[in-house]
């Protein structure tokens, strides 16, 4: 059975195509610098948002048109695995990643759960041997279920974290069969309600507990994927630990974690915690931690998680341009952790949705990569910080002076000259390099 009759495989035709079904920026094996886009970019397609969201938002029932919708239970769960490897043909995309849930019905019990869980996965494994689609991530969802109503690791109740490691370290040996490069925690109710009734401290020290025990099973069972933690302020708990990078960093040095994991950062994620997706970035990539990308973008007018595909150049230019600097994503992705909007009902608007995303993300590439080449923000740090390369400022950064000599220094001063930061100046030279990166 086929899915998406509509739609042939997506070509590359250049930035003047007028094909909605066509590439106008992503081509794949394209050089840019040392690396073909497809290699910088890695993207990913989110099988919750594609193959199993029905259009449901709290005020509305599910309207998206899709073949598999007269289904049912494992019938159901067996269609969608037909569908996405048809789409990720189709779009010639190389990773996906899903959560246990997304592809497999609960059952009554934690034992046919697992069961339905292990037919899914067979038949993905099937798929997998052909397909050139590979598991960028798996995780577990751990926020959906009543039982996780306080928490999955940071409940108040024992019996849910038993529960909750039994779902990771299930999802654990999924990974491993399925080859996946890395394995995502995001714990959407690993937070608080309220402190009148929190022990935060104890919360933390399970989680603490829950990742090493997660750390010592990858290695028993010998899944050598890359751990992320995927940052989120907020929603749908109120307070949630791992706010942001910065929060989750300080937890993961606390506990003597941090040597395992890295982060997967989301762009709709990171302006919920009043950052922009690049300082995300940014603060991971500094201190060695950038994992994994959910690329999306937010709503500027809404205050929620809106998931949309991300289409603001100026925001993918932002992000790859960190990510170069970081020497790409390694065993990470760009996976487009976005939802078509409720109106956009259509199947076919999966493919045009995800295709604005990936050219989008191609851009991004295109102009970050030549703003690096030219050293166009290099130059201006460079000079600004001048100050630091030689005397005194040497003296800092080499960590051979004191307070002493920099009084010392402070009293001989009879002026000090500061210069422009200019930031005007370069966000317009950005505006050039976005206007003209694909002028003929
Ligand atoms: C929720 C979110 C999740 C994670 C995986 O905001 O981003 O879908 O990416 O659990
Ligand atoms: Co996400």
């Amino acid at each position: 059975m086929t899915y998406f009759d509509s739609v042939s495989t997506i070509q590359y035709e250049g930035p003047t195509s007028k094909n909605a079904l066509a590439f106008k920026f992503y081509n794949p094996k394209e050089k840019i610098g040392d690396r073909t886009m497809e290699e910088w970019l890695r993207f990913g397609v989110a099988y919750w948002h594609t193959f199993t969201f029905d259009g449901t938002d709290p005020f509305g029932q599910g309207n998206m048109v899709r073949q598999w919708n007269h289904l049912k239970g494992m019938d159901l769960a067996k269609a969608r695995v037909e569908a996405a490897f048809e789409f990720f043909e189709k779009l010639n995309v190389p990773f996906f990643c899903f959560h246990d849930v997304d592809i497999a019905p609960e059952g009554e019990t934690l034992k046919e759960t697992n069961e339905n869980l292990d037919i899914i996965v067979t038949m993905i494994e099937e798929y997998m041997k052909t397909s050139k689609t590979k598991l960028l991530w798996n995780t577990a969802n751990m926020f959906s279920h009543p039982r996780f109503v306080h928490g999955a690791a940071t409940s108040c109740n024992a019996d849910v974290f038993a529960y909750s490691a039994a779902k990771v370290k299930k999802g654990l040996e999924v990974a491993k069969r399925l080859g996946a490069e890395n394995y995502v925690f995001w714990g959407g109710r690993e937070g608080y309600e309220s402190l009148l009734n929190t022990d935060m401290g104890l919360e933390q020290d399970n989680l603490a507990k829950f990742f090493h025990m997660a750390v010592d099973y990858a290695k028993e069972i010998g899944f050598n994927g890359q751990f992320l933690i995927e940052p989120k302020p907020k929603e749908p708990t109120k307070h949630q630990y791992d706010f942001d990078v910065a929060t989750g960093l300080a937890f993961l040095q606390k506990y003597n974690l941090e040597d395992y994991f890295k982060f997967n950062i989301e762009a709709n994620h990171a302006t919920l915690a009043g950052h922009t997706f690049e300082h995300e970035l940014r603060v991971a990539r500094i201190n060695g931690m950038l994992g994994s990308v959910d690329a999306n973008q937010g709503d500027p007018l809404l205050g929620w998680d809106t998931d949309e595909f991300p289409t603001d150049l100026y925001s993918t230019t932002l992000a790859m341009y960190e990510i170069i600097k970081n020497g790409g994503l390694g065993q990470g992705g760009l996976n487009f952790d976005a939802k078509v909007r409720r109106g956009s009902f259509e199947a076919e608007d999966l493919f045009r949705a995800h295709i604005a995303g990936m050219d989008s993300f191609a851009v991004g590439l295109v102009v970050a990569h030549k703003l690096i080449e030219d050293k166009v923000l290099d130059n201006f740090i460079e000079k600004r910080y001048s100050s630091f390369t030689n005397g005194i400022g040497r003296e800092i950064t080499e960590g051979t002076t004191d307070f002493h000599k920099l009084e010392q220094h402070a009293l001989q001063l009879t002026e000090i000259k500061n210069e422009s930061g200019r930031v005007e100046e370069i966000r317009a030279i950005i505006n050039q390099y976005l206007l003209t990166a694909f002028a003929k």
